[in-house]
């Protein structure tokens, strides 16, 4: 089992974009969440890591915990690649818990010897722990490999137990018509694995994409739901407007004939920043899901300083309606480290809320809308010179807008005519996740301020009530 080279790991040089509350590298890059589980008493958190820059790289998997699920320690690295079956990553995989020994599956990421990145090939292996902490890999993997008629892409296993046996699906792309299909294994000892099949398949690259990272299967209210990270879709109209989005289908999924029926393609969050999440299930029953605040197409700004990437907050997945939604996980309540604002007021102009401390805090404000049908409202993080981030709903249109700074172009959700809207938003350093309706929409988005004071103002197009909660969030509290 290979180690990390202690001197060659960075560290963080400035700490202006450093989020309170959120879970971070001590230092270089992150991105997808990985395995998450509960397991002896801790919730386990890993996620994709390069340790030493703040740029992606042979990816390892860092390692969090908590008694909570929002107070985080840091542990050592799980998975660290270069053994022959992850030569060239431990890619992104998910945890499962049998007769007490932890789990891990995951992709190993290979390249061929040409020096090209874009030519590799994925295979899925496992590794497994008894005390949460050191990690051994298997001494028989891969335990599966790609399907002949497979492309390169074959990678993101999520496993799951259903009737007393294992089930994974893993993203893949059909090497005949390069587009994304998600397939499915069966094991009864998560060692060995029998191939079931595709249980479903992009109808169109334009439409659907060409390849979905980091499916996740699961049951909700009845319903099965598969998420996945799609790569390829073109944008249409206000949907789809980032170069790669977090998706979701709902359906039914046919064990037996290892079929998923479902119905189409609609976006898990509306903002510019979210990807690859994955999801679990708490012992108390609780679907919770988290995310990467992802960056396609802007530049992070704290790579200069040694770090890159975040997670979102967990989030409760919630049917809302037909569709998936999102509420921030009960558990955010114990990040509070004291009430900055209980207030109500009619708005109509711009009116300032004042707090003591604008970028970590948690905001939960009712707006209660005048009973015509083209009022708006809206609620903006701002400094002196620019508008960082900025909400707006609009009653005619019925479409909530986010705007980031230095985005080329705004986010949209649907929501429909409302008369009442919550918007429950969680503002830390360098992040912002807004929370419309107890599961209508989200939006997950990244900003940078580099000058104080910063505000938050609300306004309204007509006059309007409002109540305003505000609370002061770290995580150290
Ligand atoms: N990130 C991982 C892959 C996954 C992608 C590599 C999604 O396993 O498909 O870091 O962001």
């Amino acid at each position: 089992m290979q180690k990390v080279d202690e001197s060659r790991v960075i560290k963080v040089t400035n700490t202006r974009y450093r989020e309170h509350f959120h879970i971070q590298t001590p230092a270089g890059w992150l991105n997808d969440p990985n395995g998450l589980c509960f397991f002896k008493g801790y919730y386990h958190v890993f996620y994709q890591f390069h340790p030493y820059s703040a740029e992606w790289g042979p990816m390892h998997w860092g390692h969090v915990r908590s008694k909570d699920l929002v107070h985080w320690e840091n542990l050592p690295v799980a998975l660290v690649p270069g053994d022959p079956e992850d030569s060239g990553g431990c890619f992104s995989g998910s945890a499962i818990v049998k007769d007490n020994r932890l789990y891990l599956i995951y992709t190993g990421h290979h390249y061929y010897d040409d020096g090209d990145q874009d030519h590799f090939w994925e295979n899925q292996n496992v590794a497994y722990s008894d005390d949460g902490v050191h990690f051994t890999k298997y001494a028989g993997n891969p335990v599966i490999e790609a399907p002949a008629d497979n492309s390169q892409d074959f990678r993101d296993p999520k496993v799951w137990e259903h009737d007393d046996q294992y089930y994974l699906v893993v993203g893949s792309r059909e090497q005949a018509n390069s587009r994304a299909r998600i397939l499915l294994y069966r094991s009864s000892d998560l060692l060995q694995w029998q191939y079931c099949g595709p249980i479903t398949a992009s109808q169109s690259i334009e439409l659907e994409g060409s390849m979905w990272e980091c499916p996740d299967l699961f049951r909700l209210n009845g319903q099965d739901i598969l998420a996945c990270s799609p790569m390829g879709i073109q944008p249409q109209r206000h949907r789809f407007l980032n170069l790669s989005q977090a998706a979701y289908f709902v359906g039914r999924l046919d064990y037996d004939q290892a079929r998923f029926a479902h119905y189409g393609l609609h976006l898990l969050d509306y903002g510019h920043n979210f990807y690859a999440p994955q999801s679990f299930l708490t012992p108390d029953g609780r679907r919770i899901q988290f995310g990467w605040f992802s960056s396609f197409d802007n530049p992070l700004p704290e790579q200069d300083d040694g770090w890159a990437g975040a997670l979102t907050l967990p989030r409760e997945l919630v049917m809302h309606g037909n569709r998936l939604g999102a509420i921030p996980a009960q558990e955010t309540a114990k990040l509070r480290v004291g009430e900055a604002l209980n207030t109500s007021a009619i708005i109509h102009s711009p009116h300032q809320l004042p707090v003591a401390d604008p970028q970590h805090t948690e905001w939960d404000l009712t707006f209660d809308l005048p009973n015509d049908y083209d009022s708006q409202v809206s609620w903006q993080l701002a400094n002196n010179d620019q508008l960082l981030i900025a909400l707006k709903y609009d009653q005619a249109t019925g479409e909530v807008t986010v705007h980031q700074h230095g985005q080329a172009s705004d986010r949209y959700a649907t929501i429909g005519h409302v008369h009442q809207l919550r918007a429950r938003i969680f503002v830390d350093t360098s992040s912002v996740e807004i929370f419309i309706n107890d599961g209508a929409a989200t939006f997950t988005e990244r900003y940078y301020n580099d000058q104080q004071p910063v505000t938050a103002t609300v306004a309204a197009s007509q006059p309007a009530a409002i109540a305003a909660k505000a609370y002061t969030l770290d995580m150290k509290g």
